[in-house]
């Protein structure tokens, strides 16, 4: 019975988080605006991906951020360097953004900038494997972080956040000549999960495979407007 009742609740819950991320969709579709939603587990490097890709891409794409993180804006303060707008969200005891929280994020970059004037909005969400790939914000695609020190068993002990990518970045992968792990049966673990997943491998220390990450988000953002271009007229 209590079973039945939690089922229901979470269903429900579920249920009216994809409302609310199909209305923030909405408005970004009419704004013009690709969202990449970001997800990994703590530390696997999300936040140096973004300073990466702000460094590479700020000149040619107008990007903002949003930042989630449970408390502190220590990652928001990083990002604030580049010159983009970086929109803070601190979910309290919450392990991962949820579509009203990203709401007041879009609604706060609304009241701030014209926004219409950005092309792209990257979401960093709470570093997590699990709870995030439950939760859409009204993303255009979903980006998953695994760094080689996480393991190669981990697409298969968590894999909803694999199932859900559209695109897996191995991450760290100057590190793997030091520990004992295989990349081909990382990429392998991950292909059982999800065949069609696009997969990168990259360096931030390196810079290895980051033009390659680039090259994905360019060809996302051109991709999304020519759809939504094509639903306007
Ligand atoms: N060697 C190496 N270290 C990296 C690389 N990318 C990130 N790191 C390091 O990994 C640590 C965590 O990186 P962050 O970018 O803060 O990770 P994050 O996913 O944003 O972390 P949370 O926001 O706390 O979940 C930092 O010490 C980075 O310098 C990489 O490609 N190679
Ligand atoms: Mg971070």
């Amino acid at each position: 019975m209590h079973q039945t009742f939690d089922a229901a609740i979470e269903l429900n819950l579920l249920h009216a988080n994809q409302e609310g991320a199909d209305y923030n969709r909405e408005h970004f579709n009419e704004w013009g605006i690709t969202c990449l939603n970001i997800m990994s587990s703590p530390g696997a490097g999300k936040t140096v991906l973004l300073e990466q890709t702000l460094a590479a891409l700020k000149d040619k794409l107008n990007i903002a951020v949003i930042e989630g993180d449970m408390t502190t804006e220590l990652d928001a303060d990083r990002l604030r360097k580049y010159n983009v707008p970086v929109i803070p969200i601190n979910t309290g005891r919450s392990c991962h953004l949820d579509s009203k929280m990203v709401a007041g994020g879009i609604h706060t970059l609304a009241h701030q900038y014209n926004p219409s004037d950005f092309d792209l909005v990257l979401v960093e969400n709470v570093g997590n494997l699990v709870c995030p790939a439950e939760f859409e914000v009204g993303e255009h695609a979903k980006v998953a972080l695994l760094s080689v020190t996480e393991g190669e068993d981990k697409p298969l002990k968590y894999p909803v956040m694999f199932q859900e990518a559209d695109c897996l970045l191995i991450t760290k992968i100057d590190l793997a000549p030091y520990l004992d792990i295989d990349l081909d049966r990382i990429t392998a673990n991950v292909r059982q999960i999800n065949p069609k997943v696009k997969i990168i491998s990259v360096s931030a220390k390196t810079s290895e495979g980051l033009k390659q990450w680039f090259a994905w988000i360019s060809d996302r953002v051109i991709e999304n407007s020519t759809k939504q271009i094509a639903t306007q007229v």
